[in-house]
């Protein structure tokens, strides 16, 4: 807990301009991530107090002006007057780094220090107004353009609330006009809330009039339900708890038959560390050795068997790792507080998680079985993938005839550079060779695919080695597939799936891109993916004998405006081009218009990719039902 704290122990550091001159050192980036940073900033501050024991309840409002509020009720800033002069507002939203001197024994998030990010989120607004509820007093203070003082500390009326309400709108010369996202800001929210027991946290958006409630009572466990939701679960949810040397760790976690891939997440003082760090390695390292220990004491690994790998142990493992640490022991790696580096964390996890789950297994010995057959079985897949490996290795080095035959179907690019080749994937082999004719062959390489790749959800390594297609796409991208893949070695820079704008091309993208993200996620986190968008609408003028397209139906109805007497010929496939057309509308790069593919929420994408991709098709079928609307847009017929 924060001991003493008075006007006196702020801290000041510096003004605003520099922040103003290099926003992105300050929120990571100008863009819509950096837009949203400043409401986490606010919203951290508010977080502390309830982490501090004062705050109970947290409203975020997007209002129409796409302002934002962060109210809470916690204590309410101090509002006497500081050492220099000016009131202790005044200070904690102009100077950067003001915040609390503490003792090393508080638990604060992100910001770290309160109020810190205060004067950043101010430095780069438009308007931000202060009202604080302390001593049964109310008072507000206000700044414009970019934390100018616009009107002074002032006592404004009497009140028996306390806590902090923030009010502000982000600086239009500085970002591009950007929305608030309410579902971004909901999920923020419900993690908080997930991560904080009875904290109440309410989000509102006077756009669409929504309004959501976040408040759990026992989070880590509702964290991992809401995690898992619909899987088939192998144990029951699991919960460690335990503190040493002023850390506290919570640990929730459940075994789940459907998922064929891990899925922990991590955090340090309730901010999401999306690499994870020392925490996660003292969780890992400790569920291993206690798997290993116990297969051994209950005679299910013999002897001379060997141990069970950690991915083994992983696998259909969902975890939410929660650590509180006293501030002056925080230690990030890099620069973004992405993963935790603090050293001593490791082992105070792995002593607790070691103690508390190898209990947890000694006292509940059905469930612990159940986990070891599903270790044991995925033991026995990789063993089995290893060996496919090494003779898809094998055959590699005998270059046979049938590999040649796999590698003639590349149009390679001329030139070798990895920094600006692009590998085409095209959809069969009479667009593939309209393809190669459009292209410019100094950095663009063609690669046709026949029909459908096999769903590499469905599938292990070891079957996907076995599949032509697969290993004509492997050996041209060139960085290998599963573990092993290695950005390094890739031969483009960009991997552009093109397809016909039909639903079989929709399904061979998705196939493709299912294949990528889950054997060459390196390549997709390094958002090297790209969809190319060929146009839906050719637009014949008979008069000026011009030729223009359209890659939507508003983006025709514009054109059949300029261009009345028009015929219009929708494209179905990218076979209906030429090869000219082909290269102006979808491949040159200065007119063609591509998607790039990110992952973005990987807990999210992981989520989805099982459920649309894996073998829970009741699973499926309920997602479909739940997010499609049907439309009839292909059938209709443009009269003209
Ligand atoms: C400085 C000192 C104290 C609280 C805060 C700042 C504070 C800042 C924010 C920002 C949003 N909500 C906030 N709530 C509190 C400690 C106050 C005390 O010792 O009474």
């Amino acid at each position: 807990m924060l001991n003493s704290y008075d006007e006196s122990s702020i801290q000041v550091l510096e003004g605003l301009d520099g922040v103003r001159k290099r926003p992105s050192m300050y929120i990571g980036s100008k863009d819509r991530k950096g837009w949203h940073h400043l409401v986490w900033e606010i919203f951290d501050n508010s977080i502390d107090e309830a982490l501090a024991g004062y705050c109970n309840e947290i409203k975020i409002t997007i209002k129409k002006d796409d302002s934002i509020i962060v109210a809470d009720n916690g204590r309410g800033i101090p509002t006497g007057m500081h050492k220099k002069g000016k009131s202790t507002p005044e200070v904690i939203f102009t100077m950067l780094h003001s915040g609390g001197k503490f003792d090393g024994n508080s638990y604060k998030t992100s910001g770290g220090l309160h109020g810190v990010g205060a004067s950043v989120v101010n430095a780069l607004s438009e308007f931000c107004y202060v009202t604080i509820y302390r001593d049964k007093k109310i008072y507000e203070i206000g700044f414009k353009n970019g934390g100018h003082l616009a009107r002074h500390l002032k006592l404004i009326g009497k009140t028996v609330k306390t806590g902090t309400v923030v009010h502000f709108r982000p600086d239009s010369t500085i970002f591009n006009n950007f929305k608030f996202s309410y579902s971004m800001i909901c999920e923020r929210a419900r993690e908080s809330a997930l991560l904080i027991s009875g904290l109440k946290i309410i989000v509102v958006d006077e756009h669409s009039k929504k309004e959501e409630q976040f408040c759990f009572t026992n989070g880590l466990e509702e964290f991992v339900k809401y995690l898992i939701a619909d899987e088939k679960n192998i144990s029951p949810i699991m919960l460690l708890k335990g503190e040493m040397d002023s850390v506290q760790l919570e640990v929730g976690m459940q075994y789940s038959s459907n998922a064929y891939s891990e899925n922990i997440i991590s955090f340090a003082n309730n901010v999401k560390t999306i690499d994870g760090g020392t925490h996660v390695v003292g969780f890992r390292t400790a569920i291993t050795k206690v798997i290993n220990d116990y297969a051994r004491t209950e005679n299910l690994l013999k002897e001379k068997e060997k141990n069970f790998e950690g991915s083994d142990v992983r696998e259909g493992l969902t975890a939410v790792i929660s650590v509180r640490i006293p501030e002056n022991m925080i230690q990030y790696e890099g620069q973004t507080k992405s993963k935790l580096g603090t050293n001593e964390i490791k082992n105070i996890v792995d002593n607790i998680v070691t103690k508390q789950f190898s209990f947890w297994l000694q006292e509940n010995k059905t469930v612990a079985y159940e986990i070891l057959t599903k270790i044991i079985k995925t033991r026995e897949v990789r063993e089995a993938t290893r060996k496919a490996r090494e003779q898809a290795r094998g055959q590699r080095q005998s270059k046979g005839l049938k590999d040649r035959m796999l590698i003639g179907k590349l149009a390679p690019a001329q030139n070798r550079s990895p920094n600006k080749n692009e590998l085409f994937l095209v959809e069969g082999d009479s667009a593939g060779g309209t393809a190669k004719m459009g292209r410019a062959r100094s950095f663009q390489a063609i690669l046709s695919l026949k029909g459908k790749i096999i769903n590499a959800e469905k599938s292990n390594l070891a079957t996907l080695l076995k599949n032509p297609e697969i290993n004509m796409i492997t050996n041209a991208i060139g960085g290998g597939i599963g573990e092993n893949f290695d950005l390094d070695d890739v031969n483009y820079d960009k991997i552009i799936i093109m397809t016909d704008a039909d639903v079989d091309g929709a399904h061979i993208q998705i196939l493709l891109l299912t294949f990528f993200y889950r054997y060459m996620k390196p390549l997709m986190a390094a958002q090297k993916i790209y969809l190319a968008l060929p146009p839906l609408y050719k637009i014949s003028n008979k008069k000026s004998n011009e030729t223009s397209y359209a890659w939507n139906q508003k983006d025709l109805y514009k054109q059949l405006e300029k261009h009345t007497k028009s015929e219009i010929q929708r494209y179905k496939g990218l076979g209906e081009m030429n090869a000219d057309q082909l290269w102006t509308t979808t491949m040159n790069p200065e007119t063609r218009q591509l998607v790039q593919v990110t992952i973005g929420d990987r807990h999210k994408a992981e989520k989805k990719i099982i459920t649309l991709m894996g073998d829970d098709s009741d699973k499926r079928k309920k997602w479909i039902e739940a997010n499609i609307n049907f439309t009839l847009e292909d059938n209709f017929v443009i009269a003209s």
